[in-house]
């Protein structure tokens, strides 16, 4: 393992009086300890340090808990596009607004279990299946199974996002084999009305929980750049270390902006910004994988390398994400080779072995 120890790391000493130190980390809910909330006011105080003092903190952790040089690669598949009933604000597949895209019925078996192997060929650990649905019908569930079933056999971790569930599909999902579930609470409660008035947040809440009682792994993160404050985002990062236990998965999204969605003509977010969300989440969620999703083109190559610096540590990877473009796969290899970078292994999380919660 080549994390390298805390205690190995040579610290200069300070010259000045130190940045105000936020409240301390919340009991590890691997440790079973009682856990102590994050407030927004202690969030958005890790938000408001000094920007060098924020990533030596966010990288102190990462190390702790992490290889900081290994990078999980996810990817994904849109397998049911467009005719979304939701308004979700920025999506391209909401039949509420006006864009380009072609709504599709859900893929055959045969063709996502295709898409799966091309991405294990290419080098991915996990394949994330997304559907543009309020949430999934019962007639939906028999070739979801056998997706999850077929995509694990190759020996690829799964992950699906389909919307709401209720705890019954929950269940099925996890004795199929899925291995995590992507539900984003997307925003801040106080922001949360301005983009999505279809479904409200406490009904993503209970979505999370019937996951979490499935003993299925959680993957719920959010979009930065949607127009929202720094307060906002230090809320959100508190509603997401706050869950209990916080998700195994957090994907950070930065806005695509989409011809014919409400926030098309969203200002871009400050990509400094951007990688101080990611040091906090680091920071707060300790033992989380945190993913630069959506949004990677935008941010390029310096911004990327240091928002893996502030701590995140897996990526999407192939060249679509759902019905927008991503950075490309020969020129991700570069990226990470440029870094002295490597991805994990299918199913090895690239953790140190004093990380507990994804260690197995
Ligand atoms: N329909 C399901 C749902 O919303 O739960 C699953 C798919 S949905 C596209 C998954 C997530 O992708 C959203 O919650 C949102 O966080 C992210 N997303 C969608 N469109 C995006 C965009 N234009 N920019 C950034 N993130 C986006
Ligand atoms: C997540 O948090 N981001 C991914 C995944 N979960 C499903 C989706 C990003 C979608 C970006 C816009 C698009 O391609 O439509
Ligand atoms: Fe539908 Fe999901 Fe898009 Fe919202 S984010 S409109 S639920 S596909």
């Amino acid at each position: 393992m080549s994390a390298v120890p805390v205690s190995t790391i040579v610290l200069h000493p300070r010259p000045a009086a130190p940045a105000p130190a936020p409240a301390p980390e919340p009991a590890s809910p691997a440790a079973g300890g009682a856990r102590d909330a994050w407030s927004v006011d202690a969030v958005q105080a890790l938000f408001e340090l000094p920007f060098a003092d924020l990533l030596l903190r966010a990288q102190l952790v990462h190390r702790e808990h992490f290889d900081p040089n290994a990078m999980q690669l996810s990817t994904l598949l849109s397998i049911k596009t467009g005719g979304c009933s939701e308004d979700c604000a920025y999506c391209s597949q909401s039949s509420h607004h006006e864009t380009e895209l072609k709504a599709g019925k859900l893929l055959e078996v045969e063709a996502v279990v295709d898409a799966a192997r091309a991405a294990k060929d290419a080098g991915a650990g996990r394949f994330c299946m997304g559907a543009a649905w309020r949430s999934p019908q019962a007639r939906h569930m028999e070739p979801l199974l056998r997706m999850v079933r077929e995509v694990k056999a190759l020996g690829l971790e799964t992950c699906m996002t389909l919307g709401m569930l209720d705890a019954q599909q929950a269940r099925a999902l996890q004795a199929a084999g899925l291995d995590y579930y992507n539900h984003n609470l997307d925003t801040d409660p106080d922001y949360y009305g301005a983009v999505i008035t279809t479904r409200t947040y406490q009904d993503r809440l209970d979505t999370l929980e019937h996951v979490r009682a499935a003993g299925v792994k959680v993957c719920c993160g959010g979009i930065l750049g949607m127009g929202e404050s720094r307060r906002h985002r230090a809320g959100l990062v508190a509603q997401l270390a706050n869950l209990d236990p916080y998700p195994e998965s957090v994907p950070i999204n930065q806005l695509v902006p989409i011809e014919g969605t409400p926030l098309a003509g969203t200002p871009p977010l400050d990509p400094i910004e951007f990688v101080r969300t990611v040091a906090v989440a680091r920071i707060t969620m300790p033992r989380a994988v945190v993913r630069l999703s959506a949004g990677r083109q935008q941010l390029g190559d310096a911004a990327q390398a240091l928002a893996f610096l502030a701590g995140a540590n897996s990526m999407f990877y192939g060249d679509r994400l759902l019905t927008t473009g991503n950075a490309e796969v020969d020129r991700d290899r570069d990226l990470l080779q440029r870094l002295g970078m490597h991805a994990n292994p299918p199913g090895e999380p690239g953790t140190n072995s004093r990380n507990p919660a994804t260690a197995g």
